[in-house]
C-alpha cells in the first residue's frame, strides 16, 4: 500500500483529497494546525485506511523538519506529497497591502511548500521513487487586480513546480501541478477574514468548482501508470474563462 502526505488537509481541497486517496487504499499522513478536523477525519477515514496526524503550522520551519523527520518507523516512507497548504490573505491595491498579509501568503504558500518538500524529498531520491503534486492556482497563470501579492505567491508555485520536476526527473521522481480557478471551500472566508456574506458573493451566481472536483482530478494524476506524469493542469469551472470573466446569471 502506498503513503500519501497531505498539507491543508483540514478543509477544503485538501479534506477532499484525504477522502478520495483513502477510497484508493493509499495510507495517510494528514497535516493541518487544527486538531480537531484531524480527528474527525481520522475516524471517518480509519476503518479504510491506516491515518497518521501531524499538527504543524508550515510557517515553523523546525517544527515542520523535526515532526516529519520524527515520524516513527512504518510513516517514513512517503510516495506520494500533496502541498495543498495555503490561502489568500486580503484583497488590496498594492498601495493598500497589509504587510502582515504579504508576509502570511509567501512564508504559507511559498516558503511552507518548500520546507514540506526539502523534508519529504530525502527519501523519495533514496528509493528512487516518488510523486509530488503542488496546488498551484490560475492566479499562478494570471494577474488580476488586488491579487499581487497572492498571484506571486502562486506564480513561485509554478516556477517551482517547474524547477522541482527539472531536478527531480533524473530520480524518477514525478513532479505535478494542478492549478484550479474557483473552487468553493474556506478560502474565501480566510481571504476575507470571516466576512462570510461577502465570501458567498464570490460565488454568487456561478456554479463553482468544489473541493471534490479537485480531489477526482488529483486521485486521478496519483493513478497514472508509472510512466505518465501530468505536469500541469488548470481547471476551471465552465462559467469561468479567466480570473476576471467570469459568466454570473
Ligand atoms: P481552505 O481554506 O479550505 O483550506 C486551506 C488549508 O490550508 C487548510 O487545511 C488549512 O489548515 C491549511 N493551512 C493554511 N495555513 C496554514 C499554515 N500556516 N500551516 C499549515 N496549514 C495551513 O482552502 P482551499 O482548500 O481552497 O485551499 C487549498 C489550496 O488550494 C491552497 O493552496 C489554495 O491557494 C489553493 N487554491 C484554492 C482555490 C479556491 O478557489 N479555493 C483556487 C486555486 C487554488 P489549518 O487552518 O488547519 O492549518
Ligand atoms: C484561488 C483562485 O481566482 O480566487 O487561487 O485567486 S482566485
Amino acid at each position: 500500500m502506498k503513503t500519501a502526505l497531505i498539507t491543508g488537509a483540514t478543509s477544503g481541497i485538501g479534506y477532499a483529497t484525504a477522502q478520495a486517496l483513502a477510497n484508493l487504499d493509499i495510507n495517510l499522513i494528514i497535516c493541518g494546525r487544527r486538531q480537531n478536523r484531524l480527528d474527525e477525519l481520522v475516524s471517518n477515514l480509519q476503518t479504510k485506511v491506516k491515518v497518521y496526524t501531524l499538527n504543524f503550522d508550515v510557517r515553523d520551519k523546525q517544527d515542520v523538519f523535526q515532526q516529519i523527520e520524527n515520524l516513527p518507523k512504518e510513516w517514513k516512507n512517503i510516495d506520494i506529497l500533496i502541498n495543498n497548504a495555503g490561502n489568500a490573505h486580503g484583497l488590496e491595491l498594492i498601495q493598500d497591502g497589509d504587510i502582515e498579509d504579504w508576509d502570511a501568503m509567501i512564508d504559507i504558500n511559498v516558503k511552507g511548500l518548500l520546507y514540506v518538500s526539502k523534508a519529504v524529498i530525502p527519501q523519495m531520491i533514496e528509493k528512487q521513487n516518488g510523486h509530488i503534486v503542488n496546488i498551484g492556482s490560475l492566479a499562478g497563470k494570471e494577474v488580476y487586480q488586488k491579487g499581487n501579492v497572492y498571484c506571486a505567491s502562486k506564480f513561485a508555485v509554478d516556477a517551482l513546480n517547474q524547477g522541482l520536476r527539472m531536478d527531480l526527473y533524473q530520480h524518477n521522481i514525478r513532479v505535478s501541478a494542478i492549478n484550479p480557478g474557483l473552487v468553493e471551500t474556506e478560502f474565501s472566508i480566510v481571504r476575507f477574514k470571516g466576512d462570510e456574506d461577502r465570501a458567498k458573493k464570490v460565488y454568487q451566481g456561478i456554479e463553482p468548482l468544489t473541493a471534490n472536483d479537485i480531489a477526482d482530478i488529483i486521485a486521478f494524476v496519483v493513478t497514472r501508470p508509472a510512466h505518465i506524469n501530468i505536469a500541469d493542469l488548470l481547471v476551471l469551472p465552465t462559467a469561468q474563462a479567466s480570473a476576471t470573466l467570469v459568466n454570473r446569471i
